[in-house]
């Protein structure tokens, strides 16, 4: 009988690359590895993989301020209005240095592009499938049964236009919504849709984290964490932040398979705006936990300089993926 192949065995340390579609597992690096031909990303006290990615494909360090506000013009009545191109398109996408994910993407990356918009604001979004399987797009937010993207199917080579006013405000998803759902899900085709508040948010850098993962090999779990889908990528990349100023985290949660992911930010605290939907926080503490599906705003200014981990506090998605630094400078 096959035995069957378990995410938990890639941990510490294993490095067959069983059940990884690519060439390469995620590897243990530690000062104790028996095996020194294992080159360390950056130190040797972390889990991580050595090599990089093909960043001219996707880099996650771009993509966390990457905000696509569409093509403008007005409408008669004078409102807003903001339109979009999607494609759905079957791309191989690298994961991890040397692993690559036969994913569905909309424009060819996972995730899709963050749309964002102001409340009030006419989106249109001009859908073609360009895939090879029926897919739609699924909207969070207020909108008309027609524009819901779950009973309107698109099939491969057909399109769709979906059309409603952006609201409420706040950070919400959009998704395929085609059967089987999980499928549809972790092979890639998800985003972040930002609709800001009529008076804007006090200013920021904010940026973008969408917690994924990836099946590799199809047996219903994830082998590969992370946020922006490469894994490892802000722990070779950390991302840079300046003493005392204000951080916008605009962190979704698309994970598959797994009940709850998580985020845990080292040596500080942040705010927590539920859904982004209310202008005052809900809460106030350095770990928050997460549904499929949930998104919120973290606000939060850093007051050390130096290195700062980030990760799930689920150790295991930590340790095959889902782990990063903010390099605060003072
Ligand atoms: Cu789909």
């Amino acid at each position: 009988m096959k035995k069957k192949f378990s995410r938990r065995r890639m941990i510490g340390g294993a490095v067959g690359a069983a059940g990884l579609a690519g060439s390469r597992a995620l590897v243990g690096v530690s000062s104790s590895s028996p095996d020194r031909s294992i080159p360390a990303a950056h130190d040797a006290t972390v889990m991580s993989t050595p090599g990089e990615v093909d960043l001219s494909e996707f880099d996650p360090s771009k993509f966390l301020y990457e905000f696509d506000y569409g093509k403008i013009t007005q409408l008669p009545d004078g409102r807003t209005l903001r339109e979009w191109e999607i494609m759905a398109i079957d791309k191989e996408i690298e994961i991890a240095p040397g692993v690559y994910f036969p994913a569905w993407t909309y424009n060819g990356q996972v995730p899709g592009p963050t749309l964002r918009c102001t409340e009030g604001d006419r989106l249109r979004i001009h859908f073609a499938n360009g895939g090879s399987h029926p897919h739609t797009i699924h909207f969070h937010g207020f909108h008309p049964a027609k524009m819901d993207g779950v009973l309107e199917v698109i099939k491969p080579g057909d399109e769709y236009l979906y059309e409603f006013d952006a609201e409420p405000f706040g950070l919400h998803l959009y998704h395929c919504h085609s059967v089987p759902l999980k499928r549809h899900i972790h092979k890639g085709l998800y985003g972040a849709f930002i609709v800001d508040p009529p008076k804007k948010r006090r200013p920021a850098r904010e940026m973008v984290l969408v917690m994924n993962g990836f099946d590799t090999n199809f047996d219903g779990e994830n082998e590969v964490y992370g946020v922006n889908s490469v894994a490892f990528h802000y722990h070779r990349h950390p991302i840079e932040v300046k003493l005392q100023e204000l951080v916008r985290i605009y962190l979704v949660n698309i994970l598959e398979f797994d009940l709850v992911n998580s985020l845990h930010i080292h040596g500080h605290f942040f705010d927590v705006y539920r859904t982004g939907t209310k202008p005052t926080p809900t809460e106030f503490t350095d770990t928050i936990m997460m549904c499929q599906g949930e998104r919120h705003l973290l606000e939060l200014k850093f007051r050390h300089p130096g290195k700062f981990m980030f990760h799930a506090h689920q150790s295991e998605f930590a340790e095959l993926g889902w782990m990063g630094f903010f390099q605060v400078k003072a």
